[in-house]
């Protein structure tokens, strides 16, 4: 097998690592947050996967063949049809991203304030409309993801124990709706196994409750199911994702990831009945129908990134990727989530900065000083990222501490890669050096973006 990118570079965009000095003033400017810094100011950028990966020359030559009629565009239809095929889902919606799919369908299903809706796993952005739509977020993810040295193959996976026990204790007409996060973000990009796909699937039709995929990395996930499940190995990844969208009644998706593009997002629908509420709130917050928030050559692009993304030489050279990345942090010492999931490698900051406790997010201070030492941005998903309980105001447990490096598709060499690595192990050969953080300025809702920090002295 050859070890190199599989395409070569036609386009290129300068980089360069400012000095200790520029990154010192720079993120005192931020406010010790990596979101307020400047994209200048950065060397290499983990902060997302994004809408930060580079597009194929054949989804730029597919924007010429936009269509910016207002309603009715071929674009959309063009669209719509790789969906279906990729889904068997024969309803779709553009929407501009992934939380506009989110503010599109959730409040349809929340219809009562206190519904619950059940997670293996929640991005902040699902959790926080749950919340907006009155509902409330459960997260089950299989205990084997909090073990973050054990070789298990499927840390996504939905704990299907506490799944049967939780709708047996508070009744099914009270859970709006089961989301399954594939793959498993929050957890460390960790992958889902079709069994527990078809099991959940089984639960949630056993009980009458819809389940939506949050499908913003589902092409990462059937290439793992690929890798790691008995009986797929032989599979193309659309004959693996189209077994897996079977089990679900529709999906939300920021395309921003597995659609290979800068921006755009989705929803599809197995029935007719979802796919009408979802257009009475699609038309006044986003668009109408055939384009949600989308200009026609946008979603020409996502139709190409779409089957660009289930391309078997990509996949293995995407996830190859991240996993050199983690392995390269690993044999450095750094602790990380393990196996390496399939778009960012996670840090473990709880291990890596034992002395720092939740409270002064280990996730964050540990953001800030590889910034500071090597120029890299990457993003704290732990305590930060978790919140406080609306109701009681009460910051909410995090059942992690990481420090997230993601990486955008198809925009970094592994030269660059091997930066990182080093940045880091030499962040954590004088690793009790490293402080915490407290707020100077703490927003309502998703704080992290827009959060202000000082040191604990
Ligand atoms: N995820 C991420 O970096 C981008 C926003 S925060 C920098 O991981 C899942 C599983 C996501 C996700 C975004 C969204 C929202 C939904 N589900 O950002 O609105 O990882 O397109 O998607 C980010 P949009």
């Amino acid at each position: 097998m050859p070890r190199g990118e599989p395409f070569k570079i036609k386009m290129v965009e300068p980089i360069r690592l400012i000095s200790r000095e520029e990154r010192e003033a720079a993120i005192r400017r931020a406010g010790y947050n990596v979101f307020a810094l400047r994209s200048h100011e950065v060397y290499v950028d983990l902060l997302t996967d994004s809408g930060t990966g580079a597009m194929s020359q054949e989804q730029w030559a597919a924007m010429m063949r936009g269509d910016e009629s207002y309603a009715g565009a071929a674009s959309y239809y063009r669209l719509r049809d790789v969906v279906e095929e990729i889904t068997g889902y024969p309803y779709v919606l553009p929407t501009h991203q992934g939380r506009g799919a989110e503010q599109v369908v959730l409040p349809n299903l929340v219809t009562r304030p206190g519904m619950y809706v059940l997670s293996n796993m929640f991005f902040d952005t699902t959790r926080a409309h749950v919340q907006l739509a009155g509902g409330r977020p459960v997260d089950l993810v299989t205990p084997e993801a909090m073990d973050t040295e054990s070789e298990y193959p499927f840390k996504g996976n939905m704990d299907l124990d506490r799944l049967e026990a939780f709708i047996r204790d508070h009744g099914a007409e009270d859970i709006a709706c089961i989301i399954m996060t594939v793959t498993n973000n929050s957890a460390g990009g960790q992958p889902v196994s079709m069994a527990n796909i078809r099991a959940t699937s089984e639960i949630a039709r056993r009980h009458g409750i819809p389940l939506l995929f949050d499908a913003a990395r589902y092409a990462e996930n059937c290439w793992f199911v690929r890798q790691r499940e008995p009986g797929y190995a032989g599979k193309s990844p659309l004959e693996i994702a189209r077994e897996m969208f079977s089990y679900g009644d529709g999906l939300m998706m920021s395309a921003k990831k597995d659609g290979l593009v800068n921006i755009g997002g989705l929803a599809a629908f197995r029935d007719k009945e979802l796919y009408e509420k979802a257009c009475g709130r699609l038309v006044p917050y986003e668009g109408f129908l055939t384009y949600g928030g989308l200009a026609g050559r946008d979603m020409e692009a996502m139709a190409v990134g779409l089957r660009e993304a289930l391309d078997a030489d990509y996949l293995a050279y995407r996830v190859g990727q991240v996993e050199y990345l983690g392995q390269l942090l690993r044999d450095g010492g750094v602790p990380i989530q393990w196996p390496v999931g399939g778009h960012a490698v996670f840090v473990d900051a709880r291990k890596f900065l034992p002395h720092i406790p939740p409270e002064q997010f280990p996730g964050h201070a540990l953001a800030i000083e590889t910034y500071l030492e090597g120029g890299v941005r990457g993003v704290e998903v732990g305590s930060l990222m978790m919140g406080r309980d609306p109701a009681t105001g009460r910051q909410l447990p995090s059942p992690f501490e990481f420090f997230r490096l993601a990486i955008p598709r198809r925009v970094y060499t592994s030269r660059h890669l091997e930066d990182v690595a080093d940045t880091l192990i030499r962040v954590y050969r004088r690793r009790e050096r490293v402080r915490g953080v407290r707020f100077t300025y703490e927003p309502k809702v998703l704080r992290h973006f827009t959060a202000r920090f000082e040191f604990v002295e």
